[in-house]
């Protein structure tokens, strides 16, 4: 009755439109123009009323403050409620991921996408928040739950730094699946991580940081710790984690954050000497990136202050001088050292910096992993959640963003191949009446940068096959040979007179379909072959720590076969995840940025319209609103409902379509409000699904206590 009283209360509020507008925009009068559209998302995000349907996709935009709705009284009000029936959450969009696939026991996964500071991260912890307190508990379900929770700040500390964009930016793609047991209970999950951006670990741009957990251990680590560590509290002492001259932000505390980070570490089965040697590694990296070199008589490299590092790395100072000084280079039957200058050397120590960050965040992923491992090895179905760092641009983009625009070009044409694509291609298969609603495919960016032979990547990877030889510039100017008609590739030699003045000659800039970006060139190469030479690699060998150990395993293949590039390994792992992800349902999550300065309570049009624009929102309203929103196979869709009419029940005859078509006339389907394809029915507006669904709940309840009535002899 609660629920019942909660509906009335939103149809009372629908005379309220003018105030908070329309919930879902599948009910806009003036469904085809933007100007609308941005109208009823300004005035609910005035309203604090930041959550918008269209349809069953959910969109959200950024309110840059804390807003009183994700309590638990809120997650109570949400659970097992049909999805119209209360004002658009997130809660309701996960509540309704998990309902479905109770019911019809298949996988789903959440797609949720916006560019950096939009809200992605938020919304995927909210979304698990929600699971956590949703699903039924028992001592050991409670376990998983918290670990599942707990996993977060971890990863968020490794992984997650203060950009320009966001004070809280993912610098890695996150996919988890949530595992669920028949029941609903949370059983386990799986955790796989996208390109880290490692760069960041020896270089930060002007106003930003390094990632949170060197930020944590230094402000928050306890005294004893640090000296332990041989580290100062004090950050501007460490080369690594100054050079974006911020390193406190007003907005993150530190301190705090490293507290939840130890309780989470010990939630997730971290062993005392694990964190040990965690932090042994955290600290060897910033004393690392404080090591100094002076070039001897002849000009080569020697370690100028040689501070903690080789003990923390638990290697002797030997080996590791050696390592950091020099290269081992074959000449014809032996092995030669061949001593670095100073220049090559810094290369190397950075090289040698990123390469342990990067393999400690691997290890950590695998080790969280580890501590999710469902225990029950029966059938289970999966959540997956999908949150990925955002399309970006800032006034230098360089291969990091190159890397992350694509990948937010492959999921926006996952996106279009599943909604706007499918759904037009599956009425015409179906043979339903349909007006094609036309839209933009960004395939051909996707093309422009994956190709085969021609496109930038192979491109890339071609240029760094051809050392000594190849430099960031002839990479430009292979581009500029190869792919210089394209529309969607400019570069200051290909440009017409006015663009070629926004374009240094080593630019390129590509028209993604979020708009444009300028990548300047430099670095491209070197940051693809992510060269670590084989001497850092075999000095990290003798490590005593055991998760270096484990990083740097010796019977690692050497240089001379040659490894993937980095790009090219991304690429097949975002194979991998659109695998993935099209074996399961799809639900999304746009998410929306307000304004470029991260304040509540502003909402700046030119900049919404344009992510309305470039997120497909106007073309998927179209074809939602001319479409059907529910579809069922004609058997799935006879077999849950036959029960409600007397000729269809208990078993049907005819033709599962004949019988469909029997049951609905039998409940009084008024005709525009579906189509019979050729195996399936179409049906408009969820109301209609959800009438069906609440009578058919009655029947269920009613022949339940009919049995029961039986059993008992009444
Ligand atoms: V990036 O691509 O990882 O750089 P995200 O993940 O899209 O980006 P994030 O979720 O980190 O952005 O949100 C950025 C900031 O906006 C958060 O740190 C919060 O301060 C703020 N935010 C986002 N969503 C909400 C919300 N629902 N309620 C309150 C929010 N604040
Ligand atoms: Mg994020």
């Amino acid at each position: 009755p609660q629920k019942r009283d909660t509906r009335r209360n939103m149809e009372a509020s629908l005379t309220a439109r003018d105030r908070v507008g329309i919930q879902d925009f599948v009910l806009l009068d003036a469904y085809t123009s933007e100007s609308a559209f941005l109208d009823n998302l300004r005035k609910r995000f005035h309203e604090n009323l930041i959550y918008t349907y269209v349809g069953t996709l959910l969109v959200s935009v950024n309110p840059y403050k804390d807003l009183d709705i994700y309590s638990k009284k809120q997650m109570d009000t949400y659970m097992g409620v049909n999805f119209f029936e209360l004002p658009p959450h997130i809660y309701a969009l996960a509540d309704n991921v998990f309902r479905t696939m109770l019911s019809e026991f298949n996988n789903h996964f959440i797609l949720i996408s916006g560019e950096s500071g939009a809200g992605k991260t938020e919304a995927s912890k909210k979304i698990l928040q929600f699971y956590a307190v949703s699903c039924p508990s028992t001592k050991l379900l409670n376990n998983v739950r918290d670990r599942l929770l707990l996993s977060n700040p971890v990863l968020e500390a490794f992984g997650n730094a203060k950009t320009l964009k966001n004070d809280n930016s993912s610098r890695f793609g996150k996919y988890m699946d949530i595992q669920f047991d028949h029941r609903g209970g949370a059983v386990g999950g799986h955790i796989l991580s996208y390109l880290l951006e490692k760069s960041r670990v020896v270089h930060q741009n002007h106003g930003e940081r390094n990632f949170h957990i060197f930020y944590q251990l230094v402000e928050g680590g306890e005294e004893d710790l640090l000296r332990w560590l041989g580290l100062e509290r004090n950050c501007k002492n460490y080369r690594y984690l100054v050079q974006g001259d911020c390193a406190k932000v007003s907005s993150i505390n530190d301190k705090s954050d490293w507290k939840t980070v130890q309780k989470a570490l010990s939630v997730i089965d971290f062993s005392e000497s694990d964190t040990e040697h965690l932090f042994g590694i955290i600290a060897s990296v910033l004393h690392l990136g404080n090591l100094k070199f002076e070039a001897d008589a002849r000009g080569y490299a020697t370690i100028k202050n040689n501070q903690e590092t080789h003990w923390l790395l638990g290697i002797p100072n030997q080996v590791l001088q050696q390592g950091l000084t020099h290269r081992k280079i074959e000449a014809k039957t032996e092995e030669v050292l061949s001593p670095f200058s100073v220049e090559h050397a810094v290369y190397a120590r950075d090289a040698l910096a990123k390469a342990i960050y990067g393999r400690t965040f691997n290890w950590l992923v695998n080790k969280i992993n580890e501590s999710l491992v469902n225990q029950d090895s029966s059938r289970k179905m999966v959540v997956g959640l999908l949150d990925i760092y955002g399309f970006e641009v800032f006034s230098v983009n360089s291969f990091e963003q190159f890397c992350i625009n694509y990948c937010n070009e492959k999921l926006q044409q996952l996106f279009i191949q599943l909604t706007l694509k499918s759904e037009q291609e599956e009425y015409e298969l179906e043979g339903i009446e349909w007006e094609p609603v036309p839209y933009f495919n960004n395939k051909i960016i996707c093309d422009l940068v994956e190709e085969k032979f021609r496109g930038i990547i192979s491109l890339l990877d071609e240029e760094c096959l051809r050392p000594g030889e190849a430099t960031d510039l002839t990479f430009l100017e292979k581009m500029e040979e190869k792919i210089g008609g394209h529309p969607h590739f400019v570069t200051h030699k290909l440009a017409d007179k006015n663009t070629r003045k926004t374009l240094e000659r080593g630019d390129f800039r590509l028209l993604h379909y979020a708009g444009e970006v300028t990548y300047c060139v430099v670095g491209f190469l070197d940051k693809n072959n992510d060269l670590l030479y084989r001497s850092g690699k075999e000095v990290m060998q003798h490590s005593k720590n055991a998760i270096i150990k484990h990083c740097f395993p010796s019977s690692e293949p050497d240089n001379k076969k040659r490894p993937e590039t980095v790009v090219t390994q991304f690429k097949n792992s975002l194979v991998g995840l659109t695998e993935i992800l099209t074996s399961k349902e799809p639900w999304y999550v746009r998410c929306i940025k307000p304004n470029e300065s991260k304040q509540p309570a502003k909402f700046d049009d030119v900049l919404v319209r344009h992510q309305v624009k470039y997120l497909g929102l106007m073309e998927h309203l179209r074809v939602r609103r001319a479409g059907f929103a529910y579809r069922r196979k004609y058997e799935i869709f006879l077999q849950r409902y036959k029960a409600l009419c007397p000729d269809t029940w208990p078993n049907w005859k005819g033709t599962p379509a004949e019988g469909v078509r029997c049951l609905i006339k039998h409940l009084g389907y008024k005709t525009d409000e579906y189509k019979l394809g050729r195996t399936k029915i179409f049906i408009r507006h969820p109301r209609t699904l959800f009438a069906t669904e609440d009578a058919f709940q009655v029947c269920k309840h009613q022949l339940a206590t009919k049995i029961e009535n039986c059993w008992r002899g009444l």
